[in-house]
């Protein structure tokens, strides 16, 4: 074989090796969309100006993560009003507060199995909250009366209650 046919074969070879690589990447990405687990994720937080009302213009995107223990979430966007804040009553006893403002980008580790109720400051009182669940939680009815006890607007309730809802399903 000349060198130029056996460097025209490596190439092939290379070609192969990147689709099949890209193969490989399609597939985990598959399974872990099939899984509905994320080893981390990132949270945009978003001001939608063609939404027709208040309560859907300010949303976190997406409002539901599932995540094992230890894994991270990236909030994007924590300035002009939206923030990201700890719902009181809805965060697993001992696991550190969340409370950012004013930052691009917060990475927020997660490392006690639980249901963590997220809230912005400002709309958490047109239903901008999202949940964030961290390891194998079961939602019980406990859990969902506990959403009436909480210091927060009805519209952010109803969102809180739907988030636990798919969480159960
Ligand atoms: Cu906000």
């Amino acid at each position: 074989m000349t060198p130029a046919r056996m460097s025209v074969v490596a190439r092939r070879h290379g070609e192969r090796l990147v689709f099949a690589a890209f193969l490989v990447l399609v597939a985990l990405g598959g399974f872990s969309v099939a899984s509905g687990k994320t080893a981390s994720g990132t949270v945009d937080q978003i001001t939608d100006f063609s939404a027709t009302a208040a309560s859907g213009m300010f949303r976190f995107a997406p409002d539901l993560m599932r995540i094992a223990p230890g894994d991270t979430v990236t909030f994007l966007n924590s300035r002009g009003s939206h923030t990201v804040k700890s719902q009181a009553g809805l965060w697993p006893d001992g696991a550190p507060a969340v409370d950012i403002v004013g930052r691009l980008r917060a990475d927020v580790p997660f490392d006690r199995p639980g249901l963590y109720g997220v809230t912005c400051r400002r709309h958490g009182k047109y239903g901008m909250v999202m949940l964030v669940a961290v390891g194998d939680v079961e939602v019980t009815a406990a859990d969902m009366a506990r959403i009436e006890t909480l210091r927060a607007s009805a519209l952010a309730k109803a969102g809180f209650r739907r988030l636990l809802s798919r969480v159960a399903e």
